[in-house]
This record gives C-alpha cells, sequence and structure tokens, in this order.
C-alpha cells in the first residue's frame, strides 16, 4: 500500500470530501508500515474495504416549524464498519453536516471504538437542521420525523446510535421514544438515554471525564500528578467542555477559556464551581450565547476569536473539526503549552499536528482522548441487555480503566526509538491492527 496512491483513488471518487480525505491520510500514514508488514493484507485489499464506508443511506426529513410552515432537511447514517460489532456511532444536527464530515466521523468511530476493546463497529449520522433558535416543539416534530426514516436501519444488534453535536438527552429522548414506537420494542437501540428509560450514570459526563483521565494518564509519565498548577484553555461550551471542565476543577486545574461558534471568553480568575454551574444553565436551560458569560462575570469576550493565543500550560479542543490550526499550535507552543488533549473531533487540522511532533509535547488525538463517551456507550449497552443498572461508582470505574487501556495501547504501539509516545500513531495501529484482524477473519465481504 502506498498511501498517497490510495488517497489519490479516493480523492478521484470523492471530489468534495475534504475532511473525509484529511482523516484517512491521518491514519494510513501512521499504519503504513505495519500494514505492509502484512502481505495478507494488501492481498485482500483491506484498505480500500476500510476506507469506503459499508453502506450510507440518506433521506429527506420533512416536518412543520411552530408557523405551519412545512420545512425540508437532509438525512443521513453512515455505516461505516461493523467487523467487531454493530456500527455505533453519534447522530450530529448542525447546519454544516455533509457527507463528507459525516464520513470522516464514521471513519474515526471504527478505530476509536476498537480502541475501547467493547464489541462495536463505526457509524455517525445526523442532519443539516440547524437546532438553534427552534422551540422545544420543533426539535420534537424534527427528531420524530428524523426517526421515522431512520429507524427502518437501526436496532439493538445492527446499529445503535447517540448524541454528538446538537444531539444531548433531549434529542436522544426525542428519537428513542418515536423509535420505540415504530419498532415495538424496548431494547435500548440509542445510548445517551435518560435515566429513566435505560440511560446510564456517566454517560453525560463521560467524554470530558475520560479526556481528562486519559490526560491525567499522559501527565504521570512525566511525573505530574494532578492539575494544580495548570492553567488549561478549552474551547466549546456543550457537552465535551463543560464536563472536561468540572472535571479539571476536581482536580485542582484552572479553566480560563470557553467558546462557542460566535466567539470566547477568557477569564484569568478561573472559572470556577459556581461559574461553571451558571454556563450549564446557560447552555442547557437559556440556550444561551457565552458572551453572556462574559456579561455575567465581567471577563474578556473576543467576538468571532478562538481561544489558543491565550497563555495556557494545557490546551483541550472540545468543539469541532479543524478549529485549531497551525498559527494556533505555533501560538500555543510559544506560550508554553505542554499537552493538547482532544475532546472534540479531528480538532486540529494537519499542520497543527505537525507543530505538535515537532515539539514533542503530549499530544493525544480525539479518536484516543475522546473514546470515554462512546465507550460508556458501550457500558449502557450492556447494562440494558442485563436488564441492570450499574452506580455511578461502577461505571465511573470502568470508564478509568478502559480510559487508562486505551493510554497503555497507545504506549505500546506509538513509543518511538528516543522514547517519544507519539500518541496519533499508538492509537491508529492499535485501533487498525483489531478491525483489520477482524475482517481478515470473516472473509471477503
Ligand atoms: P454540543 O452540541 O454539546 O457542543 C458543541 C460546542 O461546540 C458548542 O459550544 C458549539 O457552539 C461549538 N461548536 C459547534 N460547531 C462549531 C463550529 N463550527 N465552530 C465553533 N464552535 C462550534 O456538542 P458536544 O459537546 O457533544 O461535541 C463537541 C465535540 O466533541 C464534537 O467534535 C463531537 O464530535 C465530539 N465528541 C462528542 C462526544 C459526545 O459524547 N457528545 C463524544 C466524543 C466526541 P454553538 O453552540 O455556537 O454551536
Ligand atoms: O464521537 C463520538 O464518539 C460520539 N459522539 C459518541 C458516540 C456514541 O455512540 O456514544
Amino acid at each position: 500500500m502506498k498511501v498517497q496512491q490510495v488517497i489519490d483513488g479516493l480523492k478521484r471518487r470523492f471530489p468534495n470530501e475534504p475532511e473525509y480525505i484529511q482523516a484517512v491520510r491521518e491514519v494510513l500514514e501512521s499504519i503504513e508500515d505495519v500494514y505492509n508488514a502484512h502481505p495478507e493484507f494488501e492481498k485482500y485489499n483491506l484498505i480500500e474495504r476500510l476506507c469506503i464506508p459499508d453502506r450510507i443511506f440518506s433521506f429527506r426529513v420533512t416536518w412543520v416549524d411552530d408557523r405551519g410552515n412545512v420545512q425540508t432537511n437532509m438525512g443521513y447514517r453512515v455505516q461505516h464498519n461493523n467487523a467487531i460489532g454493530p456500527y455505533k456511532g453519534g447522530i450530529r444536527f448542525h447546519s454544516s453536516v455533509n457527507l463528507s464530515i459525516l464520513k470522516f466521523l464514521a471513519f474515526e468511530q471504527t478505530f476509536k471504538n476498537s480502541l475501547t476493546t467493547l464489541p462495536m463497529g463505526g457509524g455517525k449520522g445526523g442532519s443539516d437542521f440547524n437546532p438553534k433558535g427552534k422551540s422545544d416543539a420543533e426539535i420534537m416534530r424534527f427528531c420524530q420525523a428524523f426517526i421515522m426514516e431512520l429507524g427502518k436501519h437501526i436496532g439493538p444488534d445492527t446499529d445503535v446510535p447517540a448524541g454528538d453535536i446538537g444531539v444531548g438527552g433531549r434529542e436522544v429522548g426525542y428519537m428513542y421514544g418515536m423509535y420505540k414506537k415504530m419498532a415495538c420494542e424496548n431494547t435500548g437501540t440509542f445510548t445517551g438515554k435518560g435515566l429513566e428509560f435505560g440511560g446510564s450514570l456517566i454517560r453525560p459526563e463521560a467524554t470530558g471525564y475520560g479526556n481528562i483521565y486519559f490526560l491525567m494518564n499522559m501527565l504521570k509519565r512525566k511525573g505530574i500528578n494532578d492539575l494544580k498548577d495548570q492553567v488549561i484553555a478549552i474551547s466549546g461550551s456543550g457537552n465535551v467542555a463543560t464536563y472536561t471542565a468540572q472535571k479539571v476543577l476536581q482536580l485542582g486545574g484552572k479553566v480560563v477559556t470557553l467558546s462557542d461558534s460566535n466567539g470566547y471568553i477568557y477569564d484569568p480568575d478561573g472559572i470556577d464551581e459556581e461559574k461553571l454551574n451558571y454556563v450549564f444553565e446557560l447552555k442547557n436551560v437559556y440556550r444561551g450565547r457565552i458572551r453572556e458569560y462574559a456579561e455575567k462575570y465581567g471577563c474578556k469576550y473576543v467576538e468571532g476569536g478562538r481561544p489558543w493565543g491565550e497563555k495556557c500550560t494545557i490546551a483541550l479542543p472540545s468543539a469541532t473539526q479543524n478549529e485549531l490550526n497551525g498559527d494556533d499550535a505555533e501560538m500555543l507552543m510559544k506560550n508554553g503549552c505542554i499537552a493538547v488533549s482532544e475532546g472534540a473531533n479531528m480538532p486540529s487540522t494537519p499542520e497543527a499536528i505537525e507543530v505538535f511532533l515537532k515539539h514533542k509535547i503530549l499530544y493525544a488525538p480525539g479518536k484516543a482522548a475522546n473514546a470515554g463517551g462512546v465507550a460508556t456507550s458501550g457500558l449502557e449497552m450492556t447494562q440494558n441487555s442485563m436488564r441492570l443498572s450499574w452506580s455511578r461508582e461502577e461505571v465511573d470505574q470502568k470508564l478509568q480503566s478502559i480510559m487508562t487501556g486505551i493510554h497503555e495501547a497507545c504506549v505500546k504501539y506509538g513509543t518511538e526509538p528516543d522514547g517519544y509516545v507519539n500518541y496519533v500513531k499508538g492509537a491508529n495501529i492499535a485501533g487498525f491492527m483489531k478491525v483489520a484482524k477482524a475482517m481478515m477473519a470473516q472473509g471477503i465481504l
């Protein structure tokens, strides 16, 4: 396999899918040597079968807004690979959603899910529906219309969706409710459900907490055992960002930034527990903007900006893809940043990753660092199958040991001759090997 050849072929077939090509290239560059050391992989054309999704559903979603207008959106589900278990991955509602973005997410999800060690394949879905400014009734009608179509293709042992950008507990509740009604079953064909109907404790917190557990594993190898002296820049202010901030505070760190798609806040005094509670309320109850934080607490707000120019020792991008570029990475390095751990999927551009690796900082790619969310989804599936629910402590304990396991796998496959751990390489090789072996064992499909 020659990476450039595969990439050129994919570009020819999918010319308008830059995010998908970006995600594939990153993985292929990491696994090239390992792949080529296994001639049987090439013989069975594993690479193309792994890069191209098993199937994609796309459909029209029609719903009625509060003024009685009939609205139309696109809906999709990319079922990427089910070699190691049912397709599993979130649903994203955002105006930017298109097939390139969902294909990159489903591709990444396949390796991430493999890393968790749980039996889950990879998938992703979503819609270009923009939830901003919509009433609760509009959100419900949209979710119902969306699942009327998607519901035909999912099931507890075939494909299990969950949340992502724009899809949280409220949306999962509406989608699962309609799915259950259509399918006449109650087996938990969604994760991130409410606690009253099969949801798992710790699932809402899991992505953010898991990222910090992963970060602590990296820091411990450098002799750093808590976050007391760390100044932390976080982007985003949604599910992942807020629970990341909560765990940072529990471990004694100082969070100085949060953001949304309009801009970022910088609070040099630190976002403490009370201020963070306000952010939770602002985002989940009022569905307001992060600018309002600056108005309430009198700190700096930069419209249209990103937080990476502020001084910090650790950066945790937790908003969206390609939100941290090469220049941002250089600024972080200049300001003394020692670690970057990704809560979001593919938040750093290839140029940014190059800077991190050149400076040999601790850099954890999303597919390793944010795997705690889907891992806890896997634990929710287990609890649903057993018709049991585990305690907070039990789930949190399992989450911690899964994150430690992922860290160990990265160290095993990513340690370079000089001792530097290249977590990108480690995560990609570890994730790939399990999927590859499963595909080989199952024949040409
Ligand atoms: P939310 O919808 O809860 O929050 C998303 C946050 O990111 C919001 O603050 C949003 O701002 C901001 N954001 C979204 N799009 C953009 C954009 N184009 N530019 C700038 N800011 C943006 O989503 P999550 O917290 O769940 O997801 C955040 C990231 O984490 C995503 O990359 C997701 O794929 C990833 N992830 C999520 C997991 C989960 O369990 N939820 C698991 C693993 C990864 P605004 O409100 O203005 O849109
Ligand atoms: O990107 C992700 O891993 C998620 N959005 C969570 C997927 C899941 O099935 O919990």
